[in-house]
């Protein structure tokens, strides 16, 4: 039986995960999971996750959370080349440290930055704050200079000379703000040639269709009022402002 991966192409990890899967002719079937609809609130998605989250790796009867856990599962599993986790013990954990590091940072900063420009003016019509938006932004900016300073530094990618499942990790996090139209690349030029290489890596024409959804990340006000606001959606502003 061919594995299951559940997603939602605007969520971030799901992308690392679709990308590494697609990239390392890893069969699988596709089971969209639409977010903006609420449907990991669902009574068929809790059946697969308790956590309600994407990305969701079912291998037969073996459910698996967590996109990097997903991520090196995949590494093991299918034997993929090894600069995608390489066996080299100081160059995995670099890659592991990268993986560790982004969670709290690259991750956490970009997300709120795409959900202030992006999902909260679409849903609520006004938008944020200038001072809530210029703090998300500056946290951001501390991300990305650590990113170049610690991470990249001079290499060509974040391990050294081959791209790393840190590279992709990176990447799609670092694509979540700019799908709001806020181009983080603009005035980095030694990371604008590390996306360039790192599209290069993963090939335009994937990169492209896994972040299509996401380029796209206008028509969510669309989608929110054709469809209406879920539940969830409702709280989790609420929550945001209190
Ligand atoms: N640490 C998890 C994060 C998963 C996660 O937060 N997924 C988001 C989409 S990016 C989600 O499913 N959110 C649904 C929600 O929070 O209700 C991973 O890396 O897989």
């Amino acid at each position: 039986m061919a594995l299951e991966l559940y997603l939602d192409l605007h969520s971030q990890p799901c992308r690392s995960v679709y990308i590494f899967a697609k990239l390392a002719g890893i069969p699988f079937e596709y089971k969209a999971v639409d977010l903006s609809a609420g449907e990991h609130f669902g009574e068929e998605f809790g059946k697969i996750s308790v956590v309600r989250k994407v990305p969701v790796l079912k291998d037969g009867a073996f459910v698996l959370t967590e996109s990097t856990a997903i991520l090196q599962y995949l590494v093991a599993k299918y034997s993929t080349p090894d600069h995608w986790y390489p066996a080299d013990l100081q160059k995995r954990a670099r890659v592991d440290e990268y993986l560790s590091w982004q969670h709290t940072n690259m991750r956490t900063h970009g997300s709120k930055v795409f959900w202030f420009r992006g999902v909260l003016p679409a849903v609520t019509g006004v938008p944020v704050p200038k001072e809530k938006m210029d703090s998300a932004v500056e946290d951001l900016n501390m991300s990305f200079k650590l990113f170049e300073e610690k991470f990249l530094q001079d290499r060509p990618f974040i391990v050294g000379e081959k791209i790393s499942l840190a590279d992709l990790v990176a990447i799609v996090e670092m694509m979540q703000p700019v799908g709001t139209g806020l181009d983080v690349f603009e005035g980095r030029p030694a990371l604008s040639a590390w996306r360039d290489r790192v599209k290069k890596e993963i090939g335009t024409e994937l990169f492209e269709e896994a972040h299509k959804t996401i380029l796209n990340a206008a028509s969510l006000q669309q989608t929110f009022e054709n469809k209406g606001l879920p539940e969830f959606l409702k709280i989790r502003i609420q929550k945001m402002f209190n």
